[in-house]
């Protein structure tokens, strides 16, 4: 996966991240549900099923090395527009839903 162009001139300053904004910049929004997937799978490094909150602020930089970690705030805001059931982490059905829809 390649979206460093992104990362030039277009990394979000502290705390103004919206992360629906960032799926549509990089083209997630248009993809297939399995691709989508493939991301989450990206994101949840220990492979738990879940993105919890320790991996989410790392999103950034999954997309590109040498991007910063997410603020507590953002990730915290991120978490809230995901998690549906409200179980502190984000599954793969609460992730392609933010994303796709
Ligand atoms: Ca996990």
């Amino acid at each position: 996966m390649s979206f460093n162009w992104l990362f030039h001139g277009l990394l979000p300053a502290p705390d103004s991240f919206n992360p629906r904004k960032f799926f549509q910049l990089c083209g997630l929004t248009k993809k297939s549900p399995q691709e989508v997937k493939n991301v989450f799978n990206i994101l949840d490094n220990d492979a738990s099923g879940f993105i919890e909150e320790e991996e989410l602020k790392f999103f950034l930089q999954r997309f590109s090395a040498g991007a910063r970690v997410l603020t507590d705030k953002e990730t915290k805001a991120f978490l809230s527009a995901a998690d549906d059931d409200s179980d502190g982490k984000i599954g793969v059905d609460e992730f392609q839903a933010m994303v796709l829809s």
